[in-house]
């Protein structure tokens, strides 16, 4: 008799199993996969490659929400000569802008030559090869960051064999126990007869307003045979961070037609050095001159121009180890932020929201004069915060 329940009790076990698996499906729960809202916070589900990338990259799940993500405004300066476009004059590659003395101060490459650049093989003492060739460093201030007033020169070309003797470009600024420091590219030979091997000349003053004095000593050489950075110390940008002087800078490595730009750091604890290289440079694997700035407690870097992730804003907690926290557009060639913490060791970067960049006009293929223009952007904690202005 009992072998004729087996069946009957095989059944009901079988369907308390399904009851039980039903019931153990439904506290599973099974995920209705990525929910309509997109969470702000990572969700505990199972993520495809790119969403994980969404959530561990970028400062914000859109860019609406990324503090680091930002398009750019441009308006032209006031008060700064812009009749000539023969390509005789060009002013570029503006410095970070400062506020001392109750007003802001820029310093940028200034030409003023017989003709447009005509090539490093036509280059001669007076006919520049590009539009960084025969130049100046010059300056020029504002009370409201529109309208400027041209000052003159800063710091001339010294005299040969100084180093900068045959130009003095693409300077940055640097404020440091109440003296003030104008780093600079400093070109042994016209740019293009690789006298792109400039490396990095500085000169100091008291006052914004100068004299400067040329240190006439390189503070940043050339790297070694075969190193990336032999060719050429561009760019350079120092900030004051950890104590002591972070200056970017950034580098032509490979051969003529098939450059790759990179960016690397020198540290220092004293502005006439001696500066030394990290060991792992460069540290930014792309982008074209250098703009950074500090951002909470790391240092944020407009990538701009070159390489795998031009167009990109990135951020480092160190200061050295680089990630991608957005990507944008249209961003400020050779830009110079104002940035109310620049040198003030901040462990509390408040970022940028405007500042001097240039825009290149370009005969052909030639580049042969540049004019500084004013951008805006909201890359800082508090955009409302009066210090940002
Ligand atoms: C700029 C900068 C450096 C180069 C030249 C002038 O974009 O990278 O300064 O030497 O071009």
């Amino acid at each position: 008799m009992k072998y004729l329940l087996i069946p009957f009790i095989a059944f009901f076990v079988s369907c308390g199993s399904k009851v039980e698996s039903q019931q153990e499906k439904s506290e599973e729960k099974p995920s209705k996969g990525f929910p309509m809202v997109m969470p702000h916070e990572k969700p505990n589900i199972k993520l495809s490659h790119a969403l994980e990338r969404n959530y561990d990259a970028y400062m914000g799940v859109q860019p609406k929400y990324n503090e680091l993500y930002s398009q750019f405004k441009y308006t032209p300066l006031k008060g700064l000569d812009y009749s000539n476009h023969d390509g005789t004059i060009t002013r570029r590659d503006p410095s970070k802008v400062i506020f001392e003395n109750g007003k802001y101060y820029v310093w940028y490459t200034y030409r003023h030559t017989k003709t447009p650049p005509q090539g490093a093989d036509k280059s001669t003492e007076e006919i520049p090869s590009s539009d960084w060739d025969l130049c100046d460093i010059w300056y020029a201030t504002s009370t409201d960051g529109f309208t400027w007033e041209e000052q003159g020169v800063a710091v001339p070309r010294p005299e040969k064999p100084n180093v900068g003797w045959r130009s003095v470009s693409t300077t940055d600024i640097l404020k440091w126990k109440g003296k003030y420091y104008l780093y600079y590219q400093g070109f042994m030979e016209a740019s293009g007869k690789r006298g792109d091997d400039c490396p990095v000349a500085v000169s100091y003053s008291d006052s914004p307003d100068g004299p400067w004095t040329p240190y006439n000593k390189i503070v940043i050489p050339n790297g070694g045979e075969g190193q990336w950075d032999q060719f050429s110390i561009h760019d350079p940008y120092p900030l004051v961070y950890k104590g002591k002087i972070y200056l970017y800078y950034k580098s032509d490595s490979g051969k003529k037609g098939d450059w790759v730009r990179m960016q690397g750091l020198a540290t220092a604890d004293n502005p006439l050095g001696p500066f030394t290289k990290y060991a792992q440079n460069p540290v930014i694997n792309s982008g074209h001159e250098t703009t950074l700035f500090p951002f909470k407690e790391g240092i944020a870097a407009l990538v701009i121009r070159d390489g795998n992730e031009h167009n990109t804003v990135q951020y480092a907690k160190d200061g050295i180890n680089f990630d991608i926290a957005s990507i944008t557009e249209l961003m400020p060639n050779a830009g110079g932020p104002f940035i109310p913490d620049a040198f003030t060791d901040t462990k509390d970067g408040r970022g940028i929201t405007w500042g001097i960049s240039h825009f290149t006009s370009v005969n052909g293929w030639k580049t042969n004069h540049s004019i500084l223009t004013r951008f805006d952007c909201d890359l800082s904690q508090d955009l409302n915060d009066p210090a940002m202005k």
